[in-house]
């Protein structure tokens, strides 16, 4: 069995998402040969100093303790926790992947995204993003003091919450082009992604191909979802706190 999550946005202010995450982890996660966290795990994520914070420190014996118990941990950043690198991975035992990501997920080929990226239409967005993923800009803000760096983070967050209040939903959402283009250029016919928080399964026909794109639910403080991907089938499953 493996499982696929995203967009569980953990903060030290929202103790009830926590709190499931915690249950989720010492729970079903516990029976998966594998867990993928495709990004947004965090609802921020000021630098790898920040393992430190007890909430975040936590967090990362949860996924040390699901790596010692046998599930192999995977993680994958997302927009909001970009920065996760090396010393989270050393504090977490996960192994972090790259986005794009091809893995042979029970026998077939999946392509394996965060999925800001197939966001085409939001040109802003876009921009944005290409900005803190270039590298220089992350080496200065890295430099900077922790407690810089989050207070950025929050103004950030706020600019971006009451953006979102005024941006047409269908902007916010993928674009048909990107989704066929990636399915092409990954030779791929089943994706799998996160960040747009409509959780649902889609079938596309890309140059006469079949191919599959799942789209991860985010998680609410009562309600967390996750993909399962067993031998007998791909299937949508919310956690409520109780196995
Ligand atoms: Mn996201």
């Amino acid at each position: 069995m493996i499982l696929f999550i995203s967009d569980l946005h953990l903060h030290p202010s929202r103790p009830a998402i926590t709190e499931l995450f915690h249950g989720f982890a010492a729970g079903p996660a516990g029976s998966a040969e594998a867990l993928y966290i495709l990004g947004d795990l965090f609802d921020h994520w000021a630098g790898d100093d920040d393992c430190a914070e007890p909430a975040n420190a936590k967090v990362c014996t949860a996924l040390r303790r699901l790596g010692e118990r046998g599930t192999a941990v995977y993680f994958m950043s997302g927009n909001r926790d970009l920065l996760v690198d090396r010393g989270f991975a050393a504090a977490s035992g996960a192994t972090l992947i790259d986005e794009p990501q091809v893995v042979d997920i029970a026998g077939s080929d999946t392509l394996l995204l965060h999925g800001d990226i197939l966001c085409t239409d939001d040109t802003e967005y876009q921009r944005y993003r290409a900005t803190v993923r270039d590298p220089l800009f992350r080496q200065s803000f890295l430099a900077k003091p922790l407690t810089e760096r989050k207070a950025f983070i929050g103004g950030l967050r706020e600019r971006s919450e009451s953006e979102k209040r005024t941006k047409a939903a269908e902007i916010m959402d993928v674009n048909a082009d990107a989704i066929a283009a990636a399915f092409r250029r990954h030779g791929v016919a089943r994706m799998i992604h996160g960040h747009t928080h409509r959780q649902a399964r889609h079938v596309h026909t890309v140059d006469g191909r079949p191919c599959e794109r799942w789209v991860l639910g985010d998680w609410r403080d009562d309600v967390g979802n996750y993909l399962e991907c067993m031998s007998g089938g791909w299937s949508f499953r919310s956690w409520h706190g109780k196995a």
